[in-house]
């Protein structure tokens, strides 16, 4: 199963010669899950904003085609793999097409969890209700 976040291209997201600038495809995959903790796991984020750190540790995308204002873009989010303190998320990138979806590119990062303590962050587990949120989008 996929997370999907739906987008249309904006002027704002192109570079002079016209295609989406590459640097936004990383930004997508920062509102995708955002939108995820959002809607499944709320309580996550209040503890963001106390003494939870979720830090990302890689970031990857790789392109296979160009994407131009007003394409209408479709970020599927999976749980690539889930350990003690880290998840790591896969995504891929498709455009909507008149006939089916084309897919423009992949990406994958992953995140630490971490608290902060006194002197310093240390690790810190996946919280309980992250961990189960992400079990059905878990791949393979
Ligand atoms: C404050 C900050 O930097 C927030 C980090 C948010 C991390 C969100 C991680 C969400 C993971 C969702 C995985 C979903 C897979 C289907």
């Amino acid at each position: 199963m996929y997370y999907e976040w739906h987008h249309i291209v904006t002027f704002e997201e192109t570079n002079l010669v016209g295609n989406v600038y590459y640097a936004n495809h990383i930004r997508w995959q920062g509102r995708c899950r955002e939108l995820f903790l959002k809607e499944h796991v709320p309580e996550v984020l209040e503890q963001l904003s106390k003494d939870l750190v979720m830090v990302t540790t890689r970031v990857s995308c790789e392109y296979f085609n160009e994407l131009f204002a007003f394409d209408e873009v479709i970020l599927q989010m999976r749980a690539g793999s889930i350990t003690s303190s880290r998840i790591v998320m896969l995504f891929d990138y498709l455009r909507k097409e008149a006939q089916g979806e084309e897919l423009i590119a992949r990406g994958e990062q992953q995140v630490a969890c971490m608290l902060k303590g006194h002197w310093a962050m240390v690790p810190a587990p996946v919280p309980k209700s992250l961990r189960e949120a992400l079990l059905p989008y878990l791949s393979n």
